[in-house]
């Protein structure tokens, strides 16, 4: 392609933004950053246009402890364009309440506004976070995460126990699961429906109805009007754009079920492919123990011999407060325990900080979060490997260079 007829390109945006990408010019996909939706930070990450998938980078994750909407990283599966911007959707359409209960019900997405409003600080995070890390042992097909798919976020909405007291809903006994349906459509005739099923006693332990993101109308990016959300679990089953709740006696068999979005039972090696089923692998649900240093970043110079404030967040699935979060500056040897602020709620980021000195020359620093189920992360993320390449919690391990000031 010429010069003129890649301008004409691009000028059609994203089809035009995907070509330059493959122009053999050095800096060609940086053209992509016009593809960020207005309301967007411009300094996330475009890893890819269509469908639209944002990175945030760690600077803004580091900024404060709950991630602006204007920073979230974004995980769409299906082109979703008439989705796709950061305005809020009116309170409009029906919520189809159906399956193994005694009526189905549908349910006006506007009345939710007469229920209480339960607020839930807690981390949205895709499984495939970091799954560029797996990638280093054994390649995976994928979204190439680094480590920005990952925010911690105010949401806002009903809880479902609630709706269900509310409307005085009969669900059955054999209902085992809660299928929560997207209103995304595929462009591709060979792909599916988003849809997600999670044990019911979990969704009516503590599931929410989602109209709220940081204090205001959810954006229509993140699933306005409605998104199914439940607090300690992987992003992939906060579903957004919620039309539909469906109560089954075993979970569905979407793609997005089985063999997407889960990880074997057993230890794989690198490299090894297992046919998934119901049995023999999980489906990513609580979120694994992790942390992270966002201060200094990695490869920071820093001077030599002078306090320096290291800081960072932990996280879990919610069922064990954090008990400790503790740097290494021995490659594991020895580990040393770092102040937790007070925590924001057990689904919240946990911040943490301390003060360190480090003599001239080159430093390693590693950080690991420890709970009071004893859960702890492995040494080498590496052990988990598994074809999707979910479920990363490996130490996160930075290089340092102290220098004369
Ligand atoms: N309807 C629908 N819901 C969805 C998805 C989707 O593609 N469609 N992606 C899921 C995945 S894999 C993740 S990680 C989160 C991302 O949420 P966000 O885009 O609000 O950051 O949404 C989840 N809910
Ligand atoms: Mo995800």
């Amino acid at each position: 392609m010429d010069r003129r007829h890649f301008i004409a390109a691009s000028a059609s945006g994203i089809v035009a933004t995907q070509l330059a990408c493959e122009l053999p010019l050095a800096n060609a996909c940086e053209l992509l950053q016009s593809d960020i939706p207005n309301g967007k930070n411009a300094l996330l990450k475009l890893v890819t246009a269509d469908p639209l998938v944002l990175e945030t980078p760690s600077s803004l994750l580091a900024a404060s402890r709950v991630t602006p909407s204007s920073a979230l990283f974004v995980r769409n599966h299906h082109g979703a364009k008439q989705l796709s911007d950061m305005n809020p959707r009116p309170m409009e359409g029906d919520l189809d309440i159906v399956g193994l209960v005694d009526k189905p019900i549908r349910y006006p997405i506007s009345e939710l506004s007469k229920l209480p409003l339960t607020e839930v600080e807690m981390v949205l995070q895709c499984s495939g976070n970091n799954r560029a890390q797996f990638s280093k042992l054994s390649p995976i097909k994928g979204t190439k995460w680094d480590n920005g798919g990952v925010g911690n976020v105010r949401f806002a909405g009903v809880r479902i126990s609630e709706l269900v007291k509310a409307i005085g809903l009969n669900v059955r006994n054999e209902a085992k699961y809660l299928t929560a349906e997207g209103a995304d459509q595929p462009e591709k005739p060979d792909q599916m429906d988003y849809e997600k099923s999670v044990p019911w006693d979990v969704a009516l332990a503590r599931g929410l109805l989602v109209t709220k993101l940081n204090g205001e109308a959810l954006p229509a990016l993140h699933g306005g009007p409605l998104r199914f959300v439940i607090p300690g679990y992987y992003g992939n089953v906060q579903v957004k754009w919620l039309t539909r709740l469906r109560f089954e006696a075993r979970e569905t068999n979407n793609f997005f079920q089985l063999p997407d979005y889960r990880t074997p039972k057993r230890l794989i090696a690198p490299g090894e492919a297992v046919e998934y089923t119901f049995d023999n692998s999980d489906p990513n649900f609580d979120m694994k123990i992790n942390s992270r240093i966002f201060a200094p970043i990695d490869g920071a110079s820093i001077v030599a011999n002078q306090m320096v404030r290291v800081q960072g967040v932990a996280w879990n699935d919610g069922a064990a407060a954090l008990t400790a979060v503790e740097l290494s500056r021995d490659m594991g040897q020895t580990w040393v325990a770092t102040e937790l602020a007070t925590s924001a709620g057990p689904f919240a980021f946990r911040e943490w900080s301390t003060q360190m000195q480090f003599e001239r020359g080159e430093h390693s620093l590693w950080v690991r979060a420890v709970d009071a189920h004893g859960r702890t992360q492995p040494l080498d993320g590496g052990l988990f490997w598994n074809q999707g390449g979910y479920g990363w919690n490996g130490i996160e391990k930075i290089s340092l260079k102290a220098v004369v000031g």
